[in-house]
C-alpha cells in the first residue's frame, strides 16, 4: 500500500477541459472498472463528480505500472498522476496517461454488491452497506438534492427574517400525544426523545424573537412500518408572532415554490439522473375545506366520517382529484392538537391546516391558542393535565402575542422532490421498526 504523502487532488473528473490538454494532473477516487484489452489496459476512476478513464498502453507505460494496475481490485482507492489527453472515445472526452499510481486502500473481494453496471440489489442490503450504496451516482444525487433543499430552506427563511434556534431533544413531556414516545432513562428520572419542538418554539413567541425556525430531529415511536414513516426524521419548524394561520400558510407555499425553483435550477444533472418529475406548483395553492375533502373521499367510495382523520387511501383519493400540492383547512378541533386555535368562539372547527402532496401529508400547522385560560381548557378537553405543562404555560402568563407556525417533514418534502416512493431512500441511515443499525 502507498502513502498519500504530499500528493493532493488537482482536479475532480468533471473539472477537466481542453485547457488541461498535455498538462500533468492528480486525480483521486475509487476504481470503478478495470478492462484489459491486451496491449492496452483501461482503469475507470470514479470521484464525486463523475468518472475519468486512465489509459495504460503497453507502449507508453512501464511494466511496473501496468502490473500495479492489473493487481487492483474494483472499488480500491487510488490517486493517479498523469498527462491529460483529449479523446472523444473516453467517457467525459478526456483520458489520463498515468505516470504514477498510488494505491491507498485495496478493496476486499467480493463486494457486498456491485457498484458499477446494472445494480439489482434490494433496499435492505443497500442500507446495510450505505457507504457503498452512495458510491452509485444516482444514489449520491438524491443526497446532493437533499443538501440543496435544506440550503434553500435556510436561504428563504433567513431572507424573510427568521432566526434559527435549537431546542432540546431530551424532554419530560409529550407534545403530540403520549402514545408514540420513546422513553429514555435520564439519571434517576424517566424522560423522552422529543416528538416535535412545538412547545419550545411557541415559548419563543413570548421571548420577543418574533420569527424562529429549527431544522432538527424529531422522534416518533410509531409502530407502523410504511413507505412514508420514519422513527427518526428531520423536521423543519417555524413559529411566527403577530401572525395567523393564513400568514404562515403563505410562507409555507412560497417556501416550497422557492425550493423547487432553486433545485430545478441548481440540480439539473441530479434530477435527470434520478428521473425526478418535480414541477413548480402554481400559487396560491388550493385551500380545500376538511368537509370538502371528506366529500371527495366519500364520492370515491372511501368512507370517512366527519371528525375522523384521513386514512392513507382517503389522502390518495383526494390527491388524485386535486393533482398538485394543496392545503386542507377548517379541521375539526377534536382531531387537532390542544394548541390549535378554534376558528370562532363557538365553532368546532380550528385554524389548523395540513399541506398535502398528492400522495401524502408533508406539513401541518395552525394558528395557536395564546389565551392561557382557553389553552388549559383545550388541554383538559384532550385528557391532558395542565400541571404537567407548567413550564410551557408560564410563557403565556406574562405577555404572549398571537402566533402561528408549522412543521414540515424534511424527508417527505425531499421524497416528493426526488420522486422517490420509499422515504428510506432520502435519509442516510433510516430508523424504522426493524432498523437501528447502521
Ligand atoms: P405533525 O405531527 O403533523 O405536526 O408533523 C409535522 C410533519 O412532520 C412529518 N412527520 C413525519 N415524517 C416521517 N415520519 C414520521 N413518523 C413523521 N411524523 C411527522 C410530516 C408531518 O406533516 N407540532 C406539529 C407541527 C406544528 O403545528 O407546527 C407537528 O409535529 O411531514
Amino acid at each position: 500500500m502507498n502513502k498519500m504523502g504530499e500528493w493532493r487532488r488537482s482536479h475532480y473528473s468533471g473539472q477537466l477541459s481542453s485547457e488541461n490538454q498535455d498538462e500533468e494532473v492528480t486525480i483521486a477516487g475509487w476504481v470503478h472498472e478495470i478492462r484489459d484489452l491486451g496491449g492496452v489496459m483501461f482503469l475507470v476512476v470514479r470521484d464525486r463528480e463523475g468518472e475519468i478513464q486512465i489509459t495504460l498502453p503497453d507502449s507508453k507505460v512501464s511494466d511496473n505500472l501496468s502490473q500495479k494496475a492489473s493487481n487492483l481490485n474494483k472499488e480500491s482507492v487510488v490517486m493517479v498522476r498523469g498527462i491529460v489527453k483529449e479523446d472523444e472515445r473516453a467517457p467525459g472526452g478526456f483520458e489520463i496517461i498515468p505516470e504514477q499510481i498510488k494505491v491507498l486502500s485495496q478493496a476486499k473481494t467480493p463486494l457486498p454488491f456491485e457498484v458499477s453496471g446494472n445494480v439489482n440489489t434490494d433496499l435492505s442490503t443497500r442500507l446495510n452497506s450505505r457507504f457503498l450504496d452512495l458510491r452509485r451516482s444516482e444514489i449520491a444525487s438524491i443526497f446532493k438534492v437533499r443538501n440543496t433543499v435544506l440550503t434553500k430552506v435556510r436561504e428563504f427563511l433567513e431572507t424573510d427574517g427568521f432566526i434559527e434556534i435549537n431546542t432540546p431533544k431530551m424532554v419530560a413531556t409529550a407534545t403530540e400525544g403520549g402514545t408514540d414516545l420513546f422513553p429514555i432513562s435520564y439519571f434517576e428520572r424517566e424522560a423522552f426523545l422529543n416528538q416535535s419542538p412545538q412547545l419550545f418554539k411557541q415559548m419563543m413567541m413570548s421571548s420577543g424573537l418574533d420569527k424562529v425556525y429549527e431544522i432538527g430531529p424529531i422522534f416518533r415511536a410509531e409502530e407502523h412500518d410504511t413507505h412514508r414513516h420514519l422513527n427518526e426524521s428531520i423536521s423543519i419548524d417555524i413559529e411566527s408572532a403577530f401572525a395567523d394561520h393564513n400568514d404562515v400558510m403563505e410562507i409555507l407555499e412560497e417556501m416550497i415554490a422557492y425550493i423547487i425553483e432553486g433545485v430545478k435550477k441548481e440540480c439539473k444533472k441530479e434530477l435527470k439522473e434520478i428521473d425526478s418529475k418535480v414541477e413548480e406548483p402554481e400559487l396560491p395553492l388550493k385551500r380545500l375545506r376538511y368537509e370538502e375533502a371528506i366529500e371527495i373521499a366519500n364520492q370515491k367510495d372511501i368512507d370517512v366520517l366527519w371528525g375522523e382523520d384521513l386514512s392513507t387511501p382517503a389522502e390518495k383519493a383526494i390527491g388524485e382529484e386535486i393533482g398538485d400540492y394543496y392545503f386542507i383547512v377548517d379541521w375539526p378541533s377534536e382531531i387537532k392538537p390542544f394548541y390549535a386555535q378554534p376558528k370562532d368562539e363557538n365553532s368546532d372547527l380550528s385554524k389548523a391546516f395540513d399541506l398535502m402532496h398528492p400522495e401524502f401529508e408533508i406539513s401541518s400547522g395552525a394558528q395557536r391558542v395564546h389565551n392561557i385560560e382557553l389553552l388549559k381548557e383545550r388541554m383538559i378537553q384532550q385528557g391532558l393535565d395542565p400541571n404537567d405543562f407548567d413550564f410551557y404555560l408560564d410563557a403565556f402568563e406574562y405577555g404572549m402575542p398571537p402566533h402561528a407556525g408549522w412543521g414540515l417533514g424534511a424527508e417527505r418534502l425531499i421524497m416528493a422532490i426526488t420522486s422517490q416512493s420509499n422515504i428510506r431512500e432520502v435519509i442516510l441511515f433510516p430508523r424504522d421498526r426493524k432498523r437501528l443499525i447502521p
